[in-house]
């Protein structure tokens, strides 16, 4: 990882602004190395990381080319630092910080602040290690996912399940589950992110299970929807969902919009009737958030670009029946893209047989 030359990406974006301030984990991660807590300040010839006592020793061992400044409280101290006083404009990005945070700001800081959404692509095209530690990632979520086929039955609960394959990941080396694990069953898997809860898997069930690892700070997201013996509602959503999914994938190339993916996706699914029951957008980036930049939704116009990893999951959700939704990542590469997830997702390996 060259952190000098992602704080010169984030040089070459400043435009009129003197310096930007970072506020949450991720970039700041992506910029310096340092994984806690902290505040970065960029300018045109200084990078600054200040931190409280509780990061400040993880932070002067593990950041690299930044100088780690200690603070007790940063937003008061910041506005009389000798560097802070040398700027005019100071870009920040509003998604990174609370509202009690922004009230919180003296004068002397908030008057410098301008709102700026220039970073907001900052971590969009991926450095081949990132790619590497997005691949160990899910490399840990289906290592894990094939274990856990092997328990699926009924009887066995959501519940069950779930911490199931919170240990396996943990075990084979991830830092923590990406989010908070969604395993439902039977009707439930209509809910595009509900809880895992006691309930008993029976014959005939959906069950909708959306995981993924994270390793060395780098998240992994895939689902998968497995069938329990006969359901023949369920085969055929599966069939459309898989089809909506493979219908975008295979449309992935440098130069497409986003947009575009999620259209062909929507497509599929209205063909068949379904559209009013696929409420979500087709994807999202992913890296060191579970969702970052780019979105994958009906009318964003950015378009591919080789070195772009983004989910693409499309879904069918019927309330009181139950929902079926396919995701893998897919890297954009300079002909065309590879998918990271090599998981089976044939109607056939979703069938379990009961
Ligand atoms: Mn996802």
């Amino acid at each position: 990882m060259d952190f000098a030359t992602r704080i010169n990406k984030v040089r070459e974006r400043l435009g009129r602004l003197s310096g930007f301030l970072f506020f949450r984990q991720p970039n700041i991660r992506y910029l310096t190395n340092f994984s806690g807590a902290g505040t970065l300040l960029i300018t045109r010839k200084e990078a600054i990381l200040f931190v409280g006592f509780l990061y400040y020793e993880e932070a002067y061992r593990t950041a690299v080319g930044v100088e780690v400044v200690k603070v007790k409280d940063v937003l008061k101290e910041l506005p009389k630092s000798k560097i802070f006083n040398q700027l005019r404009k100071v870009g920040y990005d509003p998604h990174e910080i609370s509202y009690a945070t922004y009230l919180g700001m003296p004068d002397a800081l908030r008057n410098k602040l301008y709102i700026s959404h220039k970073m907001r692509g900052l971590r969009e095209l991926k450095e081949p290690d990132e790619i590497t530690l997005i691949r160990n990632a899910q490399t840990i979520a289906e290592t894990s996912l094939s274990k856990l086929k092997q328990m699926i039955r009924p009887g066995v609960t959501e519940r069950d399940l779930r911490i199931q394959l919170e240990y396996d990941m943990l075990q084979l080396g991830s830092d923590k589950p990406a989010f908070d694990l969604i395993v439902l069953s039977g009707a439930r898997s209509s809910l595009p992110h509900g809880l895992p809860q006691d309930r008993k898997l029976q014959p005939g069930d959906i069950l909708l299970v959306d995981m993924g690892a994270v390793y060395k700070g780098y998240h992994s997201d895939m689902t998968r929807t497995f069938i329990l013996g006969e359901n023949k509602q369920a085969l055929k959503l599966y069939e459309i969902v898989l089809h909506a999914q493979q219908s975008a994938i295979q449309a992935v190339k440098p130069g497409i919009e986003l947009g575009q993916l999620d259209r062909i996706a929507r497509q599929v699914i209205k063909a068949a009737g379904y559209d009013k029951y696929f409420g979500h957008s087709l994807g999202h980036g992913i890296g060191l958030d579970i969702h970052e930049s780019p979105r994958v939704a009906r009318r964003v116009r950015t378009k591919t670009q080789p070195g772009m990893v983004f989910t693409i999951e499309p879904g069918i959700y019927i309330p009181d029946v139950g929902g079926v939704r396919i995701e893998d990542m897919i890297l954009v590469t300079p002909t065309g893209y590879e998918n990271l997830t090599k998981f089976p997702k044939s109607l056939d390996s979703a069938i379990i047989p009961v």
